[in-house]
């Protein structure tokens, strides 16, 4: 029996039981914002959510393949009408693009990474990305050896196949606190053992703060000592993000700019630029740009073809019952260029709101392969003429307007069981094509043919990745920047 079917006797007692916790804990309902009471719809589990009203841009190609996973899958369809778009040609992209009049700036590229290429992503994004170095959630708790969850889960996992008694190859992973060590700082401790993303209601970042940034202590998040200690095979189910490039520090918010900047990984760098560079930014802002504040960094989308550079990510690892909530990204020097978000593994959706969290914000449905481009002052962060939260003290010459507010995002519904099957265990069996590409289409460069990838496959049933990728300061800042800063400090 599936718990989604709404006429049986587990389902209902479940909708009653969800009813009383939901409304329990949080009863006045009235004083919720349009953003926070979207939020609740999209993550109801009973009754699930309907997606009429949810934008999906696939749906006006012609063709039913995504529409038949999600029914099987028991979800309702998505609609190319859920608020007017207009659709773009892109030069080597079957899907082509859609810009939505109601958000300037946001641009979606509908399948652009090929199914292949999105094998290649998800094995970096496991094997590469979330590894030393690079930070991740878990890093901050437990003592993950340096080659990685991804490699002890794989070896256990081809040892369970194999018939090897699977406990003997399932590493236990120990906290890096004690109990006297640490409990007393209990403020950074998660509530739960992986943490998500903590909250932080940071001041956006501006030529005029940079300085107090930079000097604002960033302690390392204290490890939390009453977590379990577990086997990797668990571990890696709570694996949710993963810094890339530029160290983020997760605390305040805020880069870490006293920190060495890592190498921005090629494969990723790579796509965004590519995904920026197919763009005809003339069609998206050429009309409309005037109308905009473009603050200190002037109006800059003639160049993004070019100056387009990404310097920092996040690789955000969600499981079924996961969600992002609502925040908005200022920690960027840079607040226009953009913002470029690939989506892989299970589809979700994605919530875009407006200026505050009052704006009813739109409901957009991301598949695997899906580029979403977040860019321009009212889509990255929408300027507007007053701000009572900007501190009066904060006046500079260089910051000619009040702070931005920016828009605020959030991804309240991973949508279980929609795994596409080129991202299953049989990817080359006929029927798993995808909707814009046949699989015999393969590309050069293409590096998960001749891998296994079975472990991955049994991953990401559960999964969906997502890499945020964005730059922080714009083309040429960088360095006349850390001159001033040098000589100031
Ligand atoms: O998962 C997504 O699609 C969006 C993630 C996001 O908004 C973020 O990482 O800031």
């Amino acid at each position: 029996m599936k718990s989604h079917d709404p006429s049986s006797p587990a389902y209902r007692k479940a909708h009653k039981h969800y009813l009383r916790s939901t409304f329990k804990s949080e009863p006045d309902t009235a004083a919720w914002s349009a953003f926070r009471l979207q939020e609740k719809r999209y993550k109801s589990r009973f009754p699930r959510p309907t997606l009429d009203d949810v934008l999906d841009v696939a749906s006006a190609i012609d063709n039913d393949h995504p529409q038949s996973l999600m029914k099987s899958a028991g979800w309702s369809c998505g609609s190319c009408n859920a608020t007017p778009t207009q659709s773009l040609p892109l030069s080597g992209n079957p899907g082509g693009a859609f810009i939505v009049p109601r958000i300037p700036g946001l641009v979606i590229l509908p399948g652009f990474i090929r199914p292949e290429e999105q094998r290649t992503l998800i094995m970096a994004c496991l094997r590469d990305h979330a590894l030393f170095p690079n930070e991740t959630n878990l890093d901050i708790h437990y003592n993950v050896p340096p080659l990685g969850i991804w490699s002890l889960w794989e070896k256990h996992w081809h040892c369970q196949r194999t018939g090897v008694d699977p406990s003997i190859d399932d590493t236990i992973i120990n906290l890096k606190a004690t109990a006297s060590s640490s409990s007393k700082n209990s403020e950074s401790a998660p509530s739960r053992a992986a943490p998500g993303r903590p909250l932080t209601n940071n001041p956006p970042l501006s030529i005029s703060n940079f300085p107090v940034i930079l000097s604002t202590p960033q302690p390392p998040p204290t490890p939390a000592s009453t977590l379990p200690p577990l086997p990797a095979s668990q571990l890696l189910y709570k694996l949710r993000w993963a810094n890339i490039g530029r160290s983020y520090h997760w605390g305040t918010k805020s880069y870490d700019f006293s920190k060495q900047l890592g190498a921005f990984p090629e494969d990723i760098r790579v796509i965004c630029r590519r995904a920026v560079q197919a763009v005809p930014w003339a069609r998206v802002w050429g009309d409309i740009a005037g109308d905009q504040d473009w603050g200190d960094e002037g109006e800059n989308w003639r160049d993004w073809h070019d100056s387009y550079e990404p310097d920092a990510g996040i690789v955000n690892f969600y499981q079924e019952r996961d969600t992002l909530m609502g925040h908005v990204d200022r920690s960027e020097l840079s607040s226009t260029t953009p913002l470029v978000s690939v989506s892989l593994g299970n589809a979700a959706i994605f919530l875009i709101g407006g200026l505050t969290r009052d704006v009813e914000p739109l409901p957009i449905l991301l598949r695997s392969g899906d580029v979403v481009i977040m860019s321009g002052p009212s889509c990255r962060r929408a300027y507007h003429g007053r701000c009572s939260r900007c501190p009066r003290k904060v006046t500079s010459t260089l910051m000619s307007k009040c702070h931005p507010s920016p828009n605020t995002a959030g991804v309240p519904r991973i949508l279980e069981g929609t795994l596409p099957g080129y991202l299953g265990p049989h990817p080359d069996v006929l029927n798993c094509s995808s909707q814009f590409y046949d699989l015999q289409d393969r590309r050069d460069g293409d590096e998960s043919s001749g891998v296994d990838w079975a472990p991955f496959a049994e991953y990401m049933k559960t999964t969906r990745i997502n890499i945020n990728v964005r730059q922080v300061f714009p083309r040429g800042l960088h360095e006349a920047f850390r001159l001033v800063i040098l000589y100031l400090l």
